[in-house]
């Protein structure tokens, strides 16, 4: 399985979603801190909201195998930068949570995660659970390992190691 990083603003529903793909019935707990030793590595939304902080959510995401975007379906602007991707030496995925809100503006959330450089982009609802299968999924299977030389060789030819 792959190990998911999350990153997003609080309340974006990060730790409401590793609650669902761990099976468990949803509790609110607010994140205080990172645990790099799980298969979800969950930060607090403070992370992304502060320029200083934001520097530690790339340090975290070294320890993932997926980097995931997760911004609810009702938020009302964009935190990430276009080409955000750049800093990151893993694929890029984004996570829309809350689909069901009453204030979802779903095309406009898609947009800012194909600006940030988002591979393929999933759609979830938490309370429901609808939409997590598809995330599961995508996260089935190890990921490719390759050697120092041949990540090397690849960069040098200019692609993303998990392009070719
Ligand atoms: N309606 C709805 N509510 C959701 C969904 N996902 C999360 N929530 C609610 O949104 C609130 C915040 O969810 P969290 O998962 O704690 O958000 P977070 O991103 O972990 O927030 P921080 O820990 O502060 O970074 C909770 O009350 C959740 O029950 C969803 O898909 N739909
Ligand atoms: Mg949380």
């Amino acid at each position: 399985m792959k190990k998911l990083f999350l990153m997003g603003r609080s309340e974006a529903g990060k730790t409401s979603l590793t609650q669902v793909l761990k099976g468990e019935e949803l509790h609110y707990i607010k994140t205080q801190y990172t645990n790099t030793e799980e298969d979800f590595i969950d930060t607090p939304g403070e992370y992304a909201e502060s320029k200083r902080f934001s520097v530690g959510l790339a340090c975290f995401s070294f320890e993932a195998d997926v980097v995931a975007l997760v911004q609810a379906a009702d938020e009302p602007y964009n935190l990430f930068s276009p080409c955000l991707r750049a800093f990151i030496l893993r694929p890029l995925i984004g996570i829309i949570t809350k689909t069901d809100s009453p204030y979802a503006n779903i095309p406009m959330v898609e947009q800012w995660m194909r600006n940030a450089g988002c591979d393929r982009i999933f759609y979830v609802n938490n309370v429901t659970g609808e939409g997590v299968s598809e995330l599961m999924e995508f996260l089935e299977g190890d990921p490719v390992q390759m050697t120092l030389d041949e990540a090397m060789h690849k960069q040098n030819l200019g692609f993303n190691e998990w392009d070719v």
